[in-house]
């Protein structure tokens, strides 16, 4: 069999993975979702065709989106999930024996049941007695919230379909409001590589330093995502990522991470000086 999935991140480039096996396909009131079985990256989750998660590659993003804001805040105990339904976010945030509750909201109940029958890697916490999942928008979930959270993480798809509303001011406002004085707000948030990503950032960026007092970028390499250079936006009301991380504190937890260090959190808010003029 020579069958093979494209993505296309530029009109001019496509990353290709071979395919051994189509697992699911269907189609929810929101998007198409996939999940293929690939020689190379294990399973791969897509929605609308785009690449969400690869077995391979997941624990990248997975780290680099929990531990940054967990290693500088290790008093984090209330946490809001929007998006994520594949669980991948939360299987790390449920390391934490320090968290209390995680309410996940996701807009579309079947990524979650598909990910659930055909990715356990991410998908398995989700049912820890922590964890509260609700099947709603996370735009409107956000605005019936106040001064509730420690952490809000926004583990989105790009900023179109589904995901746009993830991106725009009111959003970042009403996350705002619904982080406690201690808050912290992770996004991902898209490449700075290839233009038309980089405008997603840009504009995200531009948004939440309107309202936060520090905000920072912060990049990992992850192979499956357009160009492999991806960044996470860091915004808190109190926290520095890099001056208030204790790193004695976080090795102390011993959590056994494959990518994370205390190391690479450092590392990862130095930019290339073509992202730092992006911002
Ligand atoms: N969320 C970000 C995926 C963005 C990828 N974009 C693309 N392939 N064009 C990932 C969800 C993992 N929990």
């Amino acid at each position: 069999m020579n069958v093979w999935y494209t993505e296309e991140h530029t009109p001019g480039v496509r990353l290709s993975m071979k395919i051994e096996q189509h697992l699911y396909s269907g189609q929810s009131e929101f998007q198409k979702i996939d999940v293929l079985q690939t020689t190379e990256f294990g399973k791969l989750l897509t929605l609308d065709g785009l690449v969400m998660l690869t077995e391979k590659d997941e624990f990248i993003y997975h780290d680099m989106i929990v531990h940054v804001p967990m290693a500088t805040n290790p008093n984090i105990k209330k946490v809001l999930v929007i998006g994520a339904g594949d669980g991948g976010t939360v299987r790390e945030l449920t390391k934490y024996e320090t968290i209390e509750q995680i309410d996940m909201v996701e807009i579309d109940k079947m990524v979650v049941d598909v990910c659930q029958e055909f990715i356990p890697l991410t998908a398995s916490k989700l049912t820890d007695p922590r964890v509260n999942l609700f099947f709603e928008d996370g735009l409107k979930f956000v605005r019936t919230k106040e001064n509730e959270y420690d952490l809000i993480i926004v583990d989105s798809t790009d900023p179109f379909g589904p995901g746009e509303g993830l991106f725009t001011k009111e959003f970042y406002g009403n996350c705002y409001n619904a982080l406690n004085e201690d808050g912290i707000l992770v996004n991902q948030h898209e490449s700075p590589f290839y233009a038309e990503y980089a405008l997603s950032m840009q504009r995200a960026h531009n948004r939440i330093v309107e309202f936060f007092p520090n905000c920072h970028v912060y990049q990992a390499h992850i192979p499956t995502y357009p160009s492999g250079h991806w960044l996470f936006g860091f915004a808190s009301k109190k926290f520095d990522p890099i001056k208030d991380l204790d790193v004695a504190a976080w090795n102390a937890l011993d959590l056994k991470t494959k990518y994370y260090n205390t190391e690479i959190h450092v590392g990862s808010f130095a930019l290339p000086n073509y992202v730092k003029e992006q911002l």
